[in-house]
């Protein structure tokens, strides 16, 4: 018998509701989860443990589990059932260092992976050539990917480089700085904005986030020591796990 047996044996279902079951045992462990009754880790009874305590047809079980699942609330894990999730880790990023997402998952000690969403060749869209200065005919190199930090999904970015910089997309691996700084084309300032957002049904579907969550978009323009643009890059990063901090000084004038 599971630990959280009692959160679904003793609470009954409130009030008569017009939502479907479906998502009224979803929100009854989601408001579990929210009241400390069910904790981070701990394993939830099986689909038909749970049916027979709320007396409900496993079906809805199912299909409310696999919603919390797809929404980053529970995590299945194949042959050993399923659990709480475990909170999302907040990270201090400061804004003030050129670095790439190796190099700063790295010195959290974290191990990194990608899921590449494309890998290839071809024209840039107008606002691409505009933002990477491109003269016309100019292709590009494109780098689309999902990022994971110790497996969890912390970004989807979409990086463009000049062709003439990277010619080989494929030749690229787990780091797209790394292989700039090979071909001697690491960047050496870059420009960056960013502006909070919600996530669209596919970004929020790859974040493993329920649709609307709030994010950060980002855009990064960097450059060459001679000036030239090297990569135009846009991400949206989870926002419940990035604090990005800058240092102030104050204005010289003020200081007078
Ligand atoms: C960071 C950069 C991104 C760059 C990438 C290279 C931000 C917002 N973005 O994620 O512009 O392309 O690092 O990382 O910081 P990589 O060398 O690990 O592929």
């Amino acid at each position: 018998m599971s630990l959280t047996q009692p959160v679904f044996a003793l609470r009954r279902f409130e009030s008569p509701s017009h939502a479907p079951l479906y998502a009224r045992v979803k929100k009854l462990v989601q408001e579990a989860v929210a009241a400390g009754d069910l904790k981070h880790g701990d394993a939830i009874p099986g689909e038909r443990d749970v049916a027979q305590m709320l007396d409900i047809s496993r079906v809805t079980v199912r299909k409310a589990f696999a919603e919390l699942v797809a929404e980053g609330v529970l995590v299945q894990r194949r042959g050993s059932g399923t659990y709480v999730a475990s909170p999302a880790r907040r990270f201090e990023q400061p804004l003030s260092r050129l670095t790439s997402f190796t190099q700063d998952m790295e010195l959290r000690g974290l191990k990194t992976d990608a899921d590449w969403l494309d890998r290839s060749v071809g024209l840039p869209t107008p606002e691409e050539a505009l933002k990477l200065s491109l003269s016309p005919g100019e292709h590009v190199s494109r780098f689309h990917r999902l990022r994971r930090a110790d497996g969890l999904p912390m970004a989807i970015e979409r990086a463009v480089i000049p062709h003439k910089f990277l010619p080989n997309p494929l030749g690229v691996g787990t780091s797209l700085y790394a292989a700039l700084e090979v071909r001697g084309m690491l960047p050496v300032r870059a420009l960056q904005r960013l502006h909070a957002t919600a996530l669209n049904g596919e970004e929020a579907k790859l974040l493993k986030l329920p649709e609307g969550s709030p994010a950060l978009f980002i855009e990064r323009i960097s450059y060459l020591a001679d000036g030239r643009i090297v990569e135009f890059t846009r991400s949206h990063y989870r926002g419940d796990s990035y604090d990005f901090v800058a240092e102030l000084t104050i204005a010289p004038e003020v200081s007078r």
